[in-house]
Formats: C-alpha cells, sequence, structure tokens
C-alpha cells in the first residue's frame, strides 16, 4: 500500500499536452493540494510555471470532479446519469464487447484517445496493450502535429531539433507559426535571456498575439502560404551567396535540385514579388529577413504547430526545416531548427505497446480527424468508441457530423475522465479518472531532453481509477494473459527503458530516475547531426526520394490552400492561452480570465459588412456555424479571421463548439488535421 504525505512539500511532474513538461512543487496540507508552483532545481523549466497549473488544485479538488461510474438513464446528450459501482460497470464493458465481437468482429470497436494526461503508461501504455489484444481497430492518432513531424522527418529522419538549453546562444530566433508565450513560456524565457546578450525576436503569424508583443518584429502572412515564404528566403539566400557551401556538401543531399526550385537561374518560381503577393508580406520585408537570417549565427528556427493545421502543412514544414542547412546552422551551438524533440527520448514502444498481439495485423485503421466519417459512413459501423484521455465532442473536426455520429442509438460509447465533459453527454457509461497526482507514471518531453518520474502524491479520489488499472483490470476480466497484463506501474516503466532500440536512454532506469527525478536522454552525446541521421541518406535531405515514391515533390514547394473560395474569409482556429485544448475550460478562475469566444477581424473588413466591434456575429459555412464576439483591428490580414480556445458547449448562451466550422479533410502529408484551412462567412445577427 502507498502511503501519501499529508501536509509538506513535494515533488511532481506537468502532465497536460505542454512541451515544457515542468518540474513541479505540490503544496499539501492535511492531504489537500492547497498550491503548485514550479520546481526551482529542476535543469529546464527552473521553478517557473504557467497560470493554468497554479490553478492545479481547484481541479484536482474540484467539486464536480467523477467520482463514481455512472451509466446513462436519459436519452443520448441530456446529461442524465445514475451511479453504479465498478463490477456493474465492468460487467456491462466485458458484456457489450462479447456480443459485439461475436455479432460484428473485434474491429467494430474503436478506442478515441489522445493526450489529455502525457504520462506514458496512461496515454500509450496499458491502453494500447489492451485493445492490441482485443483486436479492435486501430486509431492514427494524428489530431496534433502528423502533417509537419512527418515533413520534418522527411528532412531530418525525425523529431529532430536542437537541445532547447542551448538557444541561450542564439542570436536570430525565428519564432514561426507559434505562439510560444503562450504554448511554450519556457523558450521564452531561454530566448529572453539570449536577447539580454544581443538577440533578436522575429514572430512570424497570421494574428498579431501575445508572442507578437514580446517579441522585437512581427511579420503578419497569409494562413497557408509559408512554404513560398521559406522559399522565397531560400531564393535570395542563393542569389546573394549567402549559402554555406562547405556544409551543405559534408552534411546534405539534393542541393541542387532545391535550388532549382528556389533559385535565381530562369525558370524562377519564387522571386521576392511572386513571394509577397503570395504571402501578403511586403517585397522588403522578404528581402529584410531573407538577409538577416543569411546573415546571423547562430539562429534557430521555433517552428509552431500551427504552420501545420492546413492543407499544405507538411510541405510547409517541410520547406522551413531545409533552411537551417543552407545556412550550416546545425554545426553551431544554438543554431539550427526544432518542430519537437521527441526523438531523443523515444521509449520502447514496441515493448509497452505489445502491437504484436494483434489477432489480425491487417486490421482496419481509423483517422482520428474523421470520426465524424468513421461514425456515420463506414460500411462496417462502429458500434463501441471508448474514449479517454480526449474530449472529442469538442477538440474534433467537423463537429455536426461527430455529433451526428455519437447520437446514434446503436453505438455504444464509453468515456472515461475527471470530469462529465461535452462528450460524457454522448455516453451510455461515464467512468471517472484519477487525476495524476494520484497515478505512478514515467513523463518525457518533446521539447527538452530529460524524463521524469511522476509518484502518486494523493490516494485516488472517490472511486476513480487511472488508464493504466482500468485497462489492466478489463484485461483480467476479459481473461487475458495474466504475464502480460497482471502487472506492476513499476514493471511496465522498466518494459518502457529497455533502450535496445534507443541508446541514448543508456543508464535511464527505474532506480535512478526514482532518486534523481529527472534524467537527460543523451546526456554528454555529440548531437546526431554530427553523426548519421535517421534519413534513408544518413545526411540531411533537401531532396527526398521517400517523398517522390509517396506521390510528393521532392523538393520543397508551395500549394494554395484546397477550400474553394466561396466563402469570403479564411478562419483559423487556435487553441488560446489559460486552456490546454479543452482541459481548464471548466474552471471558474480560468474562464473569467478569457472571457468569452472572439473573432479578430481586420477593421476594413468590418466596415464593408456593416459590424462593429464587440458585436456578436454568425460565423457559419457549409459545414456549421458558430457565434462569436467580434474583436476589430489590424491584428490579422484582411480576408482573414482568428478565434481562439476550444471552449465547452454553454447551454445558457448557446454556445457550441467552433470545430462544427472545421473540415475533416486531411493534410497533405501524414494524415494531420486542416483544422485552420477553412473558409467561412460572417453574417450579423
Ligand atoms: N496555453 C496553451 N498552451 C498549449 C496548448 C493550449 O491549448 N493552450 N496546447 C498544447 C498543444 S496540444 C499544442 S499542439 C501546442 C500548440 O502550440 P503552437 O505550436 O504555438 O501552435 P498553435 O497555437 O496551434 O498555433 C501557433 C500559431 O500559428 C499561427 N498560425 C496559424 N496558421 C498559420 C499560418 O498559416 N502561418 C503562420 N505563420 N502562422 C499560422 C496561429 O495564429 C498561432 O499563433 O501548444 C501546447 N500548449
Ligand atoms: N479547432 C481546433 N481544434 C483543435 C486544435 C486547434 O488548435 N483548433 N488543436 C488540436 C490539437 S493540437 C490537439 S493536441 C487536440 C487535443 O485534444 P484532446 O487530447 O482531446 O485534449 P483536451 O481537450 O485537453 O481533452 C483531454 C481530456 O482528457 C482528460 N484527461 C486528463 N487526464 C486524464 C487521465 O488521466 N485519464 C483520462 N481518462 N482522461 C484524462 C481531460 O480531463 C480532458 O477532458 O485538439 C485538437 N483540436
Ligand atoms: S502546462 Fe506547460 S508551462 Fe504550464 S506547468 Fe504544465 S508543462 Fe509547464
Ligand atoms: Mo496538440
Amino acid at each position: 500500500m502507498n502511503s501519501f504525505p499529508a501536509t509538506g512539500v513535494v515533488r511532481s511532474v506537468c502532465p497536460f499536452d505542454c512541451p515544457d513538461t515542468c518540474g513541479l512543487h505540490v503544496t499539501l496540507e492535511n492531504g489537500k493540494v492547497t498550491a503548485v508552483t514550479g520546481d526551482p532545481d529542476h535543469p529546464v523549466t527552473r521553478g517557473a510555471i504557467c497560470n493554468k497549473v497554479r490553478q492545479l488544485p481547484d481541479r484536482v479538488h474540484h467539486p464536480e470532479r467523477l467520482l463514481t461510474p455512472m451509466r446513462r438513464v436519459g436519452p443520448k446528450g441530456t446529461l442524465r446519469f445514475e451511479p453504479i459501482g465498478w463490477d456493474e460497470a465492468y460487467n456491462e464493458i466485458i458484456g457489450n464487447m462479447k456480443t459485439i465481437i461475436r455479432e460484428h468482429g473485434a474491429d467494430a470497436i474503436l478506442p478515441y484517445s489522445f493526450y489529455g494526461n502525457m504520462g506514458i503508461l496512461n496515454a500509450e501504455g496499458m491502453d494500447r496493450r489492451f485493445f492490441h489484444r482485443l483486436g479492435a481497430s486501430r486509431l492514427a492518432r494524428t489530431i496534433c502535429n502528423a502533417a509537419g513531424s512527418k515533413g520534418y522527418s522527411y528532412t531530418m529522419g525525425g523529431s529532430i531539433g536542437i537541445d532547447p538549453e542551448e538557444t541561450v546562444h542564439t542570436k536570430l530566433f525565428l519564432i514561426w507559426g507559434c505562439n510560444l508565450v503562450s504554448t511554450n513560456m519556457h523558450q521564452t524565457m531561454l530566448a529572453t535571456e539570449a536577447r539580454k546578450n544581443g538577440a533578436r525576436i522575429v514572430h512570424i503569424d497570421v494574428h498579431r498575439n501575445r508572442t507578437s508583443s514580446w517579441a522585437d518584429d512581427f511579420i503578419l502572412v497569409r494562413p497557408g502560404s509559408d512554404a513560398a515564404l521559406a522559399l522565397g528566403i531560400m531564393h535570395i539566400l542563393i542569389r546573394d551567396g549567402l549559402v554555406d557551401e562547405a556544409f551543405v556538401k559534408e552534411h546534405t543531399v539534393g542541393y541542387e535540385e532545391l535550388a532549382a526550385e528556389a533559385s535565381v537561374y530562369p525558370p524562377s518560381v519564387y522571386p521576392p514579388s511572386v513571394v509577397s503577393e503570395l504571402t501578403g508580406v511586403p517585397e522588403s520585408k522578404i528581402e529584410e529577413l531573407a538577409s538577416l537570417y543569411g546573415r546571423t549565427t547562430p539562429s534557430f528556427i521555433r517552428i509552431g504547430n500551427g504552420l501545420q493545421h492546413h492543407d499544405n502543412g507538411g510541405m510547409v514544414i517541410r520547406a522551413i526545416s531545409c533552411l537551417p542547412a543552407l545556412t550550416g546552422q546545425w554545426a553551431v551551438v544554438g543554431g539550427g531548427a526544432m518542430k519537437g524533440n521527441s526523438w531523443y527520448s523515444r521509449i520502447n514502444h514496441r515493448a509497452l505497446e505489445r502491437p504484436d498481439l494483434l489477432p489480425d495485423r491487417s486490421v482496419r485503421t481509423i483517422n482520428m480527424n474523421q470520426l465524424g466519417e468513421a461514425l456515420t459512413e463506414l460500411e462496417k459501423p462502429v458500434r463501441m468508441l471508448f474514449v479517454y484521455n480526449s474530449n472529442p465532442a469538442v477538440v474534433a473536426p467537423d463537429q455536426t457530423k461527430v455529433r451526428e455520429g455519437l447520437l446514434r442509438d446503436d453505438l455504444y460509447t464509453v468515456t472515461h475522465d475527471l470530469f462529465l465533459t461535452d462528450t460524457c453527454k454522448f455516453a451510455d457509461l461515464v467512468l471517472p479518472a484519477t487525476s495524476h497526482l494520484e497515478n505512478l507514471d514515467l513523463y518525457g518531453s518533446y521539447w527538452h531532453l530529460y524524463l521524469q518520474l511522476g509518484k502518486p502524491i494523493l490516494p485516488p479520489a472517490g472511486e476513480s481509477k487511472s488508464n493504466f488499472t482500468l485497462f489492466k483490470e478489463l484485461a483480467l476480466r476479459m481473461g487475458f494473459e495474466p504475464e502480460l497484463f497482471d502487472i506492476t506501474e513499476e514493471q511496465m516503466i522498466r518494459e518502457a527503458l529497455d533502450s535496445k532500440l534507443n541508446p541514448l536512454l543508456e543508464g535511464i532506469t527505474f532506480e535512478a530516475l526514482s532518486e534523481r527525478h529527472w534524467m537527460k536522454a543523451g546526456d554528454g552525446r555529440r548531437h546526431p547531426i554530427q553523426g548519421e541521421l535517421p534519413t534513408p541518406s544518413g545526411k540531411i535531405e533537401l531532396y527526398s526520394k521517400s517523398m517522390q515514391r509517396a506521390g510528393l515533390s521532392p523538393v520543397p514547394t508551395f500549394t494554395p490552400l484546397a477550400e474553394p473560395e466561396t466563402y469570403p474569409f479564411l478562419l483559423t482556429t487556435g487553441p488560446n492561452h489559460s486552456y490546454i485544448n479543452s482541459t481548464f475550460a471548466n474552471q471558474a478562475k480560468l474562464q473569467k480570465l478569457e472571457k468569452t469566444p472572439t473573432l479578430h477581424m481586420h477593421e476594413e473588413d468590418a466596415e464593408k459588412l456593416g459590424l462593429s466591434d464587440g458585436e456578436l456575429v454568425l460565423v457559419r459555412n457549409d459545414r456549421g456555424e458558430a457565434r462569436l464576439t467580434l474583436k476589430l483591428g489590424m491584428d490579422v490580414l484582411p480576408g482573414v479571421l482568428v478565434t481562439q480556445g476550444l471552449w465547452w458547449d454553454d447551454e445558457g448562451t448557446g454556445r457550441s463548439p467552433v470545430n462544427a466550422l472545421t473540415p475533416q479533410r486531411l493534410s497533405d502529408m501524414g494524415g494531420g488535421a486542416t483544422f485552420f484551412s477553412n473558409r467561412v462567412e460572417v453574417v450579423k445577427l
């Protein structure tokens, strides 16, 4: 049995889907969390945390936390439930699973999860093993960074950027399509340190936001046009002799082909005049940016996720990821780029998830961005949907379709969460989940290079169970092999850390982590750029044969967004400062800070439409509609709209999710989402 400290300050790790993965200090008084602050000893996050997680005590002890399993007693969508015991809940799930498997096959069951909790065991451990053994349909978890990761990997071989700790030496930061101040605050701290030593910070975005105000320079671009901007920069680098030829020769393949696409030699496709037309950035700004980039060293590009939620998102990241190779920046401490860094701390997924347990390896895979279609249009319907670590009734695109599917009478939906989310409204059975403070888990980061161990410091709230325990108990009740499922968290962490496949994890063991709390993957090793990269050629690929084989342009290129111009505005719908996706959106203090979902519009557009600041408007297209409060100014280009935040439904105001407007269409690579590539019209209410 665990014993929990009733009072005192204990270490923890932030479990939310945020690159920073902070070390936390949790203050306990009489068994209650009274404060959460940053762990000052953490080597990267150094005692600072965001305001969201300072409100963690309110989340953990929230009066609306789910404490028992509940069964639906009213029609779907009405939030009428009655509490039941775990035995009854398990019997119902297993009874339904067995019937569905017998009548329709195991692939009629679909898990739906993402990273509401980033703990490895609870996000991609026991759950994955259970669903593989069951033979359920597989879920392609593509909602976040699939297109960009793929695009970046074509150049670099994986999510391999520079160590963020090195960015204190950087002299030029390009913060490109990343709302850094809100979404990766510790990179802001490191950049601020570099700025004290003379670094310049340039922000490139479709929206003048908190990050633009913090940066030294801001470049406003048209959504979906960044590949053209990157090619325009390449054009100038080549034209002006700013390419590091020695680096290119030693570390890259395909420079000649890339140069032919971008260069000054006829037919020149991306001269500044053309790029200016495509991006909305004045020619002089493009010249200035390219010259600054070509002449400053070390320079670092922080590539954001916003860029790749577009039809052409994979290619945008692919294009940008070629820039630091042209300028030889990877050879300089503090130089290079980063989209994500999960390659360094990659754990032994095979040992953990056991895909080999799948009875039929060719079982169908459903793309999570197309949940709407999966629930309404499949020839072989999904009969059971099992949701955990995610809130698809808010976060998935094309909500009209998603909710139509969730309302099906012949669909049995189980939702495991800490709260009665909008997805729970459609569930037949709701199960209570523990918070991460109640679990033992292993945490990586997709930004810094440290692995951390989070220990339970509170007993489970009410009858809540962790994802690990839920799927372990389900497996045992299904009669699955005890040697695979009747194991402890500690055993599973040891399996995950088995470093055969990743030498950078050498020496990182359960014992060492227990003692030291955090350990750096590949501590003290040479950057992979200095040796072999995991690309087919072992070098940075400016020309990619793999892309050619996949039917893509092997060199970076620009393709316009896909949606027909039936509606006048391009709308991007990113996350906001005070929530993490839809997490925290039910907490009063944070709601108060965010006030209400707004729509940023250029004042010229508002004037043409006769709309005024602060007015509630209807935003709509063929897929659906949303009501948003207008915020006028010059923060976006004419013809562009921005709204932030994934808000829960509000019955009072009639608020519905902004994802009613977004398409299920997939991006150019990796099956990624296209949340930011949608056209809408705005109507006075
Ligand atoms: N506060 C907070 N932090 C978070 C999250 C959160 O919800 N709230 N979510 C977490 C998660 S899951 C993720 S994936 C990351 C996401 O964090 P980021 O990587 O910062 O990505 P986004 O905020 O989606 O978009 C970044 C910026 O891209 C801009 N943008 C959109 N389209 C384009 C374009 O075509 N070109 C250019 N240049 N810019 C464009 C948007 O205006 C936005 O400012 O943040 C994580 N951290
Ligand atoms: N329009 C638009 N849509 C977007 C985005 C956007 O920018 N614009 N961003 C997209 C991106 S980048 C992402 S990553 C996705 C995120 O989408 P989701 O991963 O669905 O993120 P959340 O909305 O935070 O929902 C996570 C849920 O997990 C629950 N949870 C937390 N811990 C646990 C646990 O231990 N066990 C269980 N069972 N549940 C737990 C939380 O309470 C919460 O309800 O959204 C995507 N959707
Ligand atoms: S949400 Fe991000 S910045 Fe905030 S505490 Fe967690 S890891 Fe740190
Ligand atoms: Mo994400």
